[in-house]
């Protein structure tokens, strides 16, 4: 702390005397509270990283740029900081794109900061340069080329105060080397001043907006037999007054993925999470519900079916309510009756006074008996073999009791078979990307949640063609002594494609079976990681509970046969419109059901 407290006095002292552009970045990371960042050095961006040496924030150094914009993401994500990644120019910020959107889907408050060529080369096609803030500027928040050294301070104070505003997201800053290698002479710029005061004003502006509107909230809910709460990303972090809201009105409220344990998955008005693979129970409530009330979730396509045959009687009773900090989320897919541009947090707050205690016993039990009857199930295999649900079964009886546990996944089955079968007994347990879906974001997210988190136990439960596109990163994990479990479920398939070719694509199986995958053991040992391997259902709890007891780093491969992940939803098909479980498996001989199938 000292030693961080005499670095800043320095830099501030330099900063009125003659600072590079470079320092007055990393004077200003300081002053952000930055205390790591994910960075990957080159020509463009070395006067910056030069910065880092022996200077007091920890740097981490990923095996690609696409993973290291993960790791700062999955670092984001499991904390209340913003991510903070640094590259190069050209290739460097290229490979950003991928995590950034990443990053920006899933509102997750990241800056990330590319060196550029000089200015004078830019438009010359110089060596390792890319139209860089012309390319991020389609999906980020601000895409800002900094040209004059001037700016640099009030753009870095305008990067994290927009990335973390409302909707949090991406602010991408693009630093030409002239620029970070410049001196400063003068004073800094106020570039940006106008912008923050919009910032902090509209914030205020929202607050007194809200009166009339959460009066015809209220009513609506208030009158309602049939309410259904979706809770989304931006309600993280209000268990309390939720709690408060969800128990004096009895209403029963389903998650997105993102939300899954805010409140205990096993509290009596909770529908577990919704969607594609979600709760069946979730998606057949939701579609009789004759209230819908979203707080900070987007109505993801993936949580709403067919959107024009969503939640039919909520529609036709206009009680669609839709809060969320960011009104351009508004009427985008479903359209809402009531729109309320709100935090979650002052939502909740002014909305607890005015309800009225109503006790929805038909509404209620019902909502009991379909969370019991649709659980979510899996077949055991025959000749003793393993399945995906079995293997992350194994892995939650382990984890299920344990208050620290943070868990990253791939895409595909496994991803959402996490969500299915481990207890979501608090928030910000699951860690995977929602809405851009990008395979290969498990192992570096898994390395930004252990950087960001030390003392908890971080696994990534990846598929095994997931974890293909990022496993270089095994070195990431080496380089630090990482102690990150690994958990792959090798079902040699890209198994939630492959299983739409069989659903959809009369079994026209393309592009969707690893004929041959490397031996995943030898691999990860091959980086000193310690390994394991599960193949039968002898050793499953077994050997989950020494891979997981394991002090460093470890992997287990999990010889799984394939398994089709349900309910699904499928593709133009109402919310409620489900292949299920008993219809999809019945008459099928070969495999037993399993009758205890779910977790407590
Ligand atoms: C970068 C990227 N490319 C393609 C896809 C499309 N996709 C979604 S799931 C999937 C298969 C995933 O296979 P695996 O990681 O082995 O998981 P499994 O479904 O077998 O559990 C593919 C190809 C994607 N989501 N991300
Ligand atoms: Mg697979």
């Amino acid at each position: 702390m000292f030693r961080t407290l005499n670095i800043l006095n320095k830099i501030s002292r330099n900063c009125r005397f003659k600072s590079t552009g470079a320092e007055i970045v990393y004077h200003s990371l300081l002053e952000h509270n930055v205390r790591e960042a994910f960075i990957y050095s080159g020509g463009s961006i070395m006067p910056l990283i030069d910065q880092f040496y022996n200077g007091p924030i920890n740097y981490f150094i990923n095996t690609h740029e696409q993973n290291s914009g993960h790791a700062a993401t999955g670092y984001a994500k499991s904390t209340n900081k913003t991510g903070v990644v640094i590259t190069t120019s050209g290739p460097g910020a290229t490979n950003l794109i991928t995590p950034a959107l990443d990053s920006q889907n899933d509102s997750t408050p990241l800056v990330m900061i590319t060196g550029q060529v000089g200015l004078k080369n830019m438009g010359t096609d110089a060596f390792q340069e890319a139209p860089s803030t012309e390319i991020t500027k389609a999906f980020t928040k601000a895409s800002i080329l900094v040209k004059d050294i001037m700016d640099i301070k009030g753009t870095m104070d305008y990067a994290f105060k927009l990335a973390n505003d409302g909707k949090k997201g991406v602010v991408h800053i693009d630093l030409p080397k002239c620029v970070s290698t410049n001196i400063l002479e003068g004073e800094h710029s106020n570039i940006y001043e106008e912008e923050i005061n919009i910032i902090i004003n509209k914030n205020k502006l929202i607050k007194k907006l809200k009166t009339q509107k959460l009066y015809l909230i209220s009513e609506a809910i208030n009158k309602s037999i049939k309410p259904i709460m979706i809770l989304g990303q931006g309600s993280l972090g209000n268990k309390k007054k939720l709690l408060e809201v969800i128990e004096k009105n009895n209403i029963p409220f389903t998650t997105t993925i993102h939300a899954k344990g805010i409140i205990n998955d096993n509290h009596p008005l909770s529908l577990s999470w919704l969607g594609m693979h979600g709760h069946a129970g979730a998606n057949y409530l939701v579609q009789e519900a004759d209230c819908i009330i979203a707080v900070g979730s987007r109505f993801d396509d993936r949580t709403t079916g067919n959107p024009d045959l969503y939640s039919p009687n909520a529609t036709k009773k206009k009680q669609i309510i839709h809060v969320d900090i960011d009104k351009n989320q508004f009427n985008k897919s479903i359209n809402s009756h009531i729109n309320l541009n709100s935090s979650a947090k002052d939502f909740l707050e002014d909305i607890l006074p005015v309800l009225t205690y109503n006790n929805r016993k038909e509404w209620t039990n019902k909502v009991k008996d379909f969370k019991e009857k649709y659980k979510f199930r899996y077949r055991i295999p025959e000749d003793n073999k393993i399945n995906t649900p079995m293997a992350i079964n194994s892995i939650n009886e382990f984890t299920k009791n344990l208050e620290n546990v943070k868990i990253s996944t791939g895409v595909g089955n496994h991803q959402m078979m996490t969500y299915q079968f481990i207890n979501g007994n608090y928030e910000k347990k699951i860690f995977s990307s929602g809405s851009l879906g990008v395979m290969g974001a498990g192992l570096p997210y898994a390395i930004g949640i252990q950087i960001a988190n030390p003392n908890d136990l971080v696994i990534d439960i990846d598929g095994d063609s997931s974890f293909m596109m990022t496993c270089s990163d095994m070195k990431t994990i080496m380089e630090y002594n990482l102690p990150i479990k690994i958990a792959i479920m090798n079902d040699s398939k890209q198994m939630m494609v492959n299983i739409w070719e069989r659903l959809f694509f009369e079994e026209r199986y393309t592009a969707t079976i690893n004929n041959k995958n490397p031996n995943f053991t030898a691999l990860a040992e091959s980086f000193g990681i310690k390994s394991f391997k599960i193949d039968n259902q002898n050793t499953l709890q077994e050997i989950t509970n020494k891979f997981l007891s394991h002090k460093g780093p470890a992997l287990c491969e999990y010889v799984v046969e394939p398994e089709i992940c349900l309910p699904l939803v499928g593709p133009g098909k109402a919310l409620d419109d489900m292949i299920m479980f008993e219809d999809y498996h019945y008459k099928k001989k070969n495999m037993i059901l399993d009758k205890s199938s779910v977790p407590s």
